[in-house]
């Protein structure tokens, strides 16, 4: 073996040394580097876990409060109504609590027409049917929209005379079928082959969609619209349902105070009008959406819910949702 050969063998061992260095040194850091990932991304999920639950538990709180001051306002009332000058629409804004900022925000629902109304216990509903179309009439709108709504809320697949049944919406890319029960958002109302997106854009101030358990639910004469206020009766001039609206600051302590308001005294007074306005209207507004948002340090998380306010104000959760229960702004 000569001097040369050893040299090289020398060098070979040294660069094999070297390389079996820096791969250790590479697995090293690779461990090191997906240990260290691996905590960080743990930690990351912890918090957020964390965070989640945190939030959730104080949105339960902004949910009791809620309830509480909505009992508060019966309570102070002989004569409970609600308007918008209440003072539970006030809500709470950026209040930090425990790490966390907390806002709260209270929107009435019974300014609105409840579509589930047109269909109650198997059968149509005939004076919220007769006040839907006279509102269809009023806005110019096709009244096949009543006739669609009721197909959709009824349980057989017989059309009705302007109506539409699965049988229009199997059709459809993609299709779809109709519920045969209630609507659950008045966002569903597109689905209706009558309802084109401009439609549902002009009705959606109007209608909304609320359960409906035995009992039909009631518009607030408070905060009704003065659209809708016209639509109760032909009688019902514009300046008669602006008069009535007060510019949104109406405020009745009893549908008998509304009923011997101005005009609607001579309205009012025809044979069985009190009886029949008396099932569609109220001067409280008993369904009310609640929005909580909480801030932890980067993250919002924000949720809603349906309350349904009892006779003696206070609130229970009858739904929840990741987004608002009014139609959603375009
Ligand atoms: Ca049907
Ligand atoms: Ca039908």
């Amino acid at each position: 073996m000569g001097v040369g050969t050893v040299a090289t063998n020398l060098t070979k061992q040294k660069g094999m040394a070297m390389l079996t260095a820096l791969l250790l040194v590479a697995l090293a850091t690779s461990l090191a580097s997906s240990l260290w990932y691996g905590t960080a991304a743990d930690l990351a999920r912890v918090r957020f876990l964390q965070h989640n639950y945190q939030a959730k538990h104080m949105m339960y709180g902004l949910l009791l409060w809620a309830s509480d001051v909505l009992e508060q306002d019966y309570e102070n009332d002989d004569t409970p109504s609600d308007g918008a000058d209440d003072g539970w629409l006030q809500g709470i804004q950026n209040m930090p609590v425990e790490g966390a900022v907390l806002s709260g925000r209270l929107k009435g629902m019974s300014h609105c027409f409840n579509v589930n109304n047109l269909w109650q216990q198997g059968q149509v509903s005939d004076i919220h049917y007769q006040y839907f179309l006279r509102l269809l009439q009023l806005m110019k709108l096709d009244v096949a929209i009543a006739d669609q709504i009721l197909d959709w809320l009824d349980a057989d697949q017989l059309p009705r005379p302007k109506g539409a049944e699965d049988v229009v919406y199997l059709g459809r890319q993609p299709s779809y079928q109709t519920a045969g029960g209630p609507f659950m958002h008045v966002n569903q109302l597109q689905l209706l082959d009558a309802i084109t997106p401009s439609i549902f854009d002009a009705l959606k101030p109007y209608v909304c969609v609320l359960p409906v358990t035995g009992l039909s639910t009631k518009m607030n004469v408070n905060t009704m619209p003065p659209l809708l206020l016209r639509a109760l009766d032909q009688r019902i001039t514009v300046p008669l349902a602006n008069s009535l609206y007060q510019d949104g600051r109406a405020h009745y302590n009893s549908l008998d105070a509304f009923f011997q308001t101005s005009d609607m005294a001579i309205i009012t007074n025809s044979q069985g009008i009190k009886e029949q306005f008396a099932t569609l209207l109220s001067v409280q507004t008993r369904y009310i959406e609640a929005q909580a948002s909480v801030s932890i340090e980067n993250s919002l998380h924000v949720n809603y819910a349906l309350l349904r306010r009892t006779d003696r104000g206070a609130s229970v959760v009858i739904q929840r949702s990741q987004s608002p229960f009014s139609a959603a702004e375009r």
